[in-house]
């Protein structure tokens, strides 16, 4: 299949999403807009299917529909247990659709895209050839946007090589090439796992969160407890930053919003003794995942070992292959200085996965294809925004597309619908 054709396919979804485009479509034979334009106003106008879509389509909708669910801005009373296990119910029904995710990555990376794709756009306008002298200036844009120059050089190679091989002469399509040049290198860059490792029905899977303060570790484990509630998992979790003041109150919060139940020592106890109780909490309340927090001062890199070296150790010896996941966060806003922390907590502790946050915060977003090529730890998920449904699994396509949604629409229409 065609790297096109593919993409076109993850980025749309292949069911219900494909007929409402052939719908629209056939309703509206003489409309000149993109089909991928028409997925966007199929997915905006889901919740109003027999709205008049002649009357819709004309319109300009702007890109806000995230606001049509805000299930996090509902503020839970600890003593509604019964309303909170009834709305995860109805959020479970209805998952949310390929092309929304899609929407997601591209909203998320709206900063990255304006500065890189106008650079690129600049690029194409003032050479209109690609030779030597484009392909250097390209070099020096993919490296503005944090790609790491690995990555960036391994792209320059594989450039040069396609555009002789194609004899492509204009510079039109390249913003298409670079998008599958890009997968390409992430896939080649050794297993896309994003899935977590969940145990079976029955038994305890623990996750262990580590970072330095302020990356969003406690957010993240917020969001993520959504996530795996709305898949219908029993979550629970584990205060175990007693170190900050507020943490422990922050992550109670969360726990509220999401409708988790949290398990709290006073700020000051040791986080080891917390991960026991806490694994004693989960257990007897058959919970599917407990999620941990932790402390992450970097200050001193022998007292973070030994801190993470105990939690770890207490945990394991209540389950002995757990914690099933440790995983990194990341602020993609930190650039380089990401990899740097990233190099000490593979140090001190096996890394299973990274989550980057803060993707929506930078114009480098190329950082993760940087991570990728340094790390050979699978970026699991990326932060796309502060709101409950704003993590989501990194996807290498959808993460393309993010990066170059206007210049792909064109190659993206050409592809045939079947
Ligand atoms: N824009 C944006 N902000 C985020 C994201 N993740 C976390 N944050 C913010 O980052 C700040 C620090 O997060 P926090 O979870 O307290 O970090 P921690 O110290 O690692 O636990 C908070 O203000 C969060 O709202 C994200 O993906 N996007
Ligand atoms: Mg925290």
């Amino acid at each position: 299949m065609s790297f096109f054709k593919r993409l076109k396919e993850k980025l749309i979804g292949s069911s219900e999403e494909k007929e409402t485009v052939q719908q629209l479509e056939q309703t509206q034979q003489d409309d000149d807009q993109s089909p991928l334009q028409l997925a966007e106003r199929a997915e905006l106008n889901t919740p109003v299917e027999e709205q008049k879509v002649e009357e819709v389509l004309p319109v300009e909708l702007p890109e806000k529909h995230e606001e049509t669910s805000k299930p996090e801005e509902v503020e839970v009373e600890k003593n509604e247990i019964v309303v909170i296990e009834e709305s995860v119910e109805k959020e479970e029904e209805k998952q949310p659709s390929a092309w929304s995710i899609t929407q997601k990555f591209k909203a998320g990376l709206e900063k990255t895209r304006q500065s890189f794709t106008s650079k690129v756009n600049d690029l194409v306008a003032r050479y209109r050839k690609v030779d030597e002298d484009f392909f250097e200036e390209l070099e020096d844009v993919l490296l503005q946007a944090d790609v790491g120059v690995e990555t960036v050089m391994e792209l320059m190679d594989k450039l040069r090589f396609e555009v002789q091989r194609k004899n492509i002469k204009d510079t039109n399509g390249i913003q298409a090439l670079i998008s599958e040049k890009l997968v390409e290198i992430y896939e080649s860059g050794g297993e896309n796992l994003t899935e977590l490792a969940i145990q079976p029905k029955g038994e305890l899977t623990v996750i262990l969160f580590v970072g330095v303060n302020g990356v969003g570790k406690t957010t993240t484990i917020g969001k993520l407890a959504h996530r795996l509630k709305s898949e219908g998992k029993t979550v629970m979790l584990a205060a175990g930053d007693t170190f900050r003041a507020g943490a422990i109150e922050q992550l109670q919060v969360w726990g509220e919003r999401v409708g988790c139940e949290v398990i709290a020592q006073s700020e000051g106890s040791d986080p080891a003794a917390v991960m026991y109780d806490a694994i004693h909490a989960a257990k007897t309340r058959n919970a599917d995942v407990l999620i941990c927090d932790t402390a992450g001062r970097l200050q001193n890199k022998v007292n973070l070992m030994n801190e993470l070296e105990k939690v770890h150790r207490v945990i394991s010896r209540e389950i002995p292959n757990a914690p099933h996941e440790v995983l990194l966060a990341l602020d993609a806003t930190t650039g380089q200085n990401a990899l740097v922390q990233a190099q000490t907590f593979k140090e001190v502790t096996n890394v299973t996965g990274i989550v980057l946050t803060k993707l929506d915060g930078t114009a480098k977003g190329g950082i993760v294809l940087a991570i990728r090529n340094k790390l050979h730890i699978p970026v699991k998920f990326v932060g796309l925004g502060e709101k409950m449904d704003d993590l989501q699994p990194f996807d290498a396509e959808r993460y393309v597309y993010g990066l170059f949604a206007e210049g792909l629409e064109k190659e993206l229409n050409e592809v045939e619908n079947d």
